[in-house]
């Protein structure tokens, strides 16, 4: 099938395209066009293309009868899709040489296209990566999100602290959805249960619609594609014009504003009652939304409902759509008859949950009383389960309990399968956070660690190393990302370790291009990158990472002339709007630049840029440029990380913990190509235990206590000189995330890094290895793991070619 076997689009006949959507679908004439109208024009001509493997992928599903994955997930974290697209339907060229050739600039073009913000993080962008994998694999799937019309805020800094504005990616048309207005479910929210001939009805107190809308996601080599679904909050009634006739203009628009603040704003606020009551409807929104569909798929096509589970796996990404499990047995009980224990059963084997994080504010729990409020049919439901539950295991672990519905408990009874995301975490899920139900449902908990999309992490993101390795090894790799190994031979040759460093070299270039044009800021590209680029959390350790760097800028000042790696410091993230001491770290780093950075003694040695408002497409040049990769979590912390497999596959070592998938990252790569340092998860657990831990590892450590006098001082706020008086006698008194006793070892890996660095051609050979070896965490091979061992879900398409050891 695809796109692959009719004849080669020409670029001539792609700009006639481009030319044609300008004319009909955007009413321009090329002379007349903006920068909106070729990008929307190019986008349309790209999406034309979709339609027919989408069509084909949908007539063999059909035809096949088989299983279709649903991927649930409040984040897709999709950033821009044209390049995506293009690549995938190996048009990168000849949309660029298209459009080139009606005197377009085609990079600026891909840049006008406003990142799809619907995510906050790693769980996001694994989402999006993983619907890239399903469609490259040929596996008939949907996923399910919210259309958010605000995705992550927008980040500013005000002398040096966070701003947060509204994101508008939707201010503009989206180019790549199909609104689908014939699709559309009711969602219900409160009300009260009546017992009627001794079944329990639930009468709604309010109902808004759930409307779909479409994106094709397209696969490697246009072999198949997916839909991502994402539903959009409407009323029942457009407006009230009874009020309206009143007089009460206000009145009239509340139903209609309402509703469509369930779909406003990914993460609102949910610190206040509202805010949390508003959390709760969306994820039961946009869950009972996509719950409804797949059945109405499922029975359209003649199913029967106690073979639901041969034909549907239901993949709950994190507990926020945890109430599916409930949903779905309330409407095999409720609208279709089925008996309780059965439906229980049935809901079980479609369902199956990831857990993506150990930390204890993110397994949600609801207070009891707000979920009767707002979902009194599903408490119900969920006291049925946990009878249920109970009387099958003998088990003491609740569901409801203490005033607290736990969704995390809920997902896990729910699935037939639970699995962690890296091979640490998954240990870790065993042994601490579901402990006891791991014993209850012996082998339920299973691995899968993550993976990353090879065709936007570095075919498309790094077209100079992308180049080189097809000339090294040919073609295959980026569905075969493991013939990357191919690379490994070639890491002793002198040439092509120059070649390497070259692509390096363009990357660093590149990157030092695009933050001259766009914040004035000059890097040196002979210095060493070291990035961090991440959410802004205490566990994820920036703030050690900047001890760091005042600690070695205090050493190049005492001894100026010493021999000195050159570095460049660069930070990116946000930090969550009501998280105090992440937006203080963040006005540290800030406020150590502004000094840092113009310190003449020191400013050709040290430097630190904290680009504002970091996104996927920010990541997507920051990561080719990269000399080293910061993964410093506090052991046992990080669920897993997908940016460590960015930066490794793109050339840059790591200088890590033994957290996450950096264990197996190092494992892959080689210990002697990796920069371990600091505590082992056992270790931070015993260490914890002691006694003053914090303040001892500061007086062991006369250069930690040194950097953090200089802050708490006001060395760095001198208009504030009590700034990070707070956050420093929080280290010192309580330290949970053990950055104080972590410093040491980290500094002198850093030191270790900069002997390394300075043999350019041995530390180049480090980065090429990684290269080579970081195949394995290709996201293809995480979902062809998830098809397997999860949803027993085949593909449509057959094996691919040269396909190696997905396993
Ligand atoms: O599994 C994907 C990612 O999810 C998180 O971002 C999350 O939101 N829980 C984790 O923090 C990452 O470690 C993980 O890679």
């Amino acid at each position: 099938m695809s796109d692959m076997s009719s004849p080669p689009v020409t670029p001539q006949a792609f700009s006639a395209d481009i030319l044609r959507h300008l004319k009909q679908s955007l009413g321009k004439d090329a002379s007349h066009a903006a920068l909106y109208d070729w990008r929307m024009a190019l986008s349309l001509a790209l999406r034309d293309r979709v339609v027919d493997p989408w069509f084909e992928s949908t007539r063999k599903t059909y035809e096949a009868r088989g299983k279709r994955v649903y991927y649930l997930s409040m984040e897709f974290l999709i950033g821009r899709l044209i390049e995506d697209v293009a690549v995938n339907l190996g048009l990168d060229a000849v949309a660029q040489e298209a459009l080139e050739s009606l005197g377009q600039d085609y990079a600026k073009v891909v840049a006008d296209e406003p990142d799809a913000a619907l995510g906050n993080g790693g769980l996001g962008r694994l989402a999006a990566c993983f619907m890239d994998s399903l469609s490259t694999l040929g596996i008939p799937a949907y996923g399910y999100g919210i259309r958010y019309e605000h995705g992550l805020f927008e980040q500013h800094f005000k002398d040096g602290a966070q701003m947060e504005t509204a994101e508008t990616w939707l201010a503009q048309r989206h180019a790549w959805e199909f609104e689908r207005p014939e699709v559309s479910y009711p969602i219900h929210f409160g009300g009260v249960l009546r017992e009627v001939d001794g079944a329990q009805v639930w009468e709604p107190g309010e109902t808004v619609m759930a409307s779909a809308y479409d994106t094709p996601v397209v696969g490697w080599q246009g072999r198949w594609a997916n839909t991502l679904r994402l539903w959009a909050a409407q009323p029942t009634m457009a407006f009230d014009l009874s009020s309206f006739n009143r007089g009460d203009y206000m009145g009239a628009s509340a139903p209609e504003a309402l509703a469509r603040t369930i779909s406003r704003v990914l993460y609102p606020d949910d610190t206040t009652e509202d805010g949390k009551e508003l959390r709760l409807k969306q994820e039961y929104f946009f869950t009972s939304a996509s719950i409804q569909d797949l059945l109405r798929r499922f029975l359209s096509e003649g199913g029967d409902l106690a073979a639901l589970a041969d034909h549907v796996a239901i993949q709950l990404n994190d507990t926020h759509p945890a109430i599916a499990g409930p949903e779905l047995v309330r409407l095999l009980i409720d609208a279709h008859g089925m008996e309780v224990a059965l439906a229980i059963s049935t809901a079980r084997a479609c369902l199956a949950y990831t857990n993506h994080t150990l930390l204890p504010e993110a397994l949600e729990r609801w207070p009891e009383d707000l979920f009767i409020r707002v979902l009194p049919r599903h408490h119900r439901i969920i006291a049925l389960i946990e009878a249920a539950h109970l009387a099958e295991t003998g088990s003491h672990v609740r569901i409801i309990e203490h005033g607290e519905v736990k969704m995390g408990e809920l997902a896990f009874v729910m699935a037939h399968r639970v699995n962690g995301v890296s091979a640490l975490h998954s240990d870790l899920v065993k042994e601490t956070v579901f402990a006891d139900l791991n014993r209850d449902y012996p082998g339920r908990i299973i691995n899968q660690t993550n993976g990353i999309t090879p065709r936007r992490w570095l075919y498309s993101c790094n077209p100079a190393l992308r180049d080189l390795i097809n000339e090294t090894i040919g073609t295959a790799w980026p569905d075969d990302l493991q013939q990357l190994e191919g690379l490994s031979t070639h890491a002793s040759d002198a040439a092509f370790l120059e070649r390497f460093q070259a692509a390096k070299d363009t990357n660093k270039a590149r990157l030092a291009n695009w933050l001259k044009a766009r914040d004035g800021v000059v890097l040196d590209p002979a210095a060493m990158f070291d990035v961090q680029i991440k959410r802004i959390h205490e566990y994820k350790r920036q703030l050690m990472n900047l001890l760091e760097t005042i600690a070695l800028w205090n050493d190049i000042r005492d001894t100026p002339n010493g021999n000195w790696t050159p570095r460049v410091k660069i930070f990116g993230g946000k930090a969550a709007p009501g998280y105090v001491v992440a937006k203080e770290i963040i006005h540290l780093i800030n406020d150590a630049a502004a000094l840092i950075n113009a310190d003449p003694v020191t400013k050709d040695l040290l430097q630190i840029v904290y680009p504002e408002n970091y996104n996927v497409s920010m990541a997507e040049i920051l990561i080719p440029a990269a000399d080293l990769s910061e993964q410093i979590s506090t052991a046992g912390k990080e669920a897993s990380g997908t940016g460590n497999m960015k930066f490794a596959l793109n050339g840059a070592p790591t200088i890590g913990t033994l957290d996450g998938a950096n264990v197996e990252i190092r494992d892959c790569v080689g210990a002697e190509n990796f920069f371990l340092f600091g505590l082992t998860a056992a270790e931070v657990v015993a260490r914890r235990a002691e006694p003053s831990y914090a303040r001892r590892a500061v007086e062991a450590s006369p250069r930690l206590a040194r950097v953090l006098k200089q802050i708490e001082s006001g060395v760095f706020s001198p208009s504030e000189k009590a700034r990070y008086a707070g956050l420093v006698q929080g280290l010192v008194d309580h330290d949970y995330f053990l950055v104080t006793c972590d410093f040491d070892s980290y500094f002198e890996t850093q030191r270790e890094v900069d002997t390394a660095f300075a043999d350019q051609s041995a530390w180049t050979r480090m980065a090429a290895l990684n290269t080579a070896r970081v195949g394995w965490f290709s996201s293809d091979r995480t979902i062809a793991g998830y098809a397997r061992d999860i949803w027993n879900a085949p593909s449509l398409i057959g094996p691919r070619r040269s396909q190696k050891d997905v396993a």
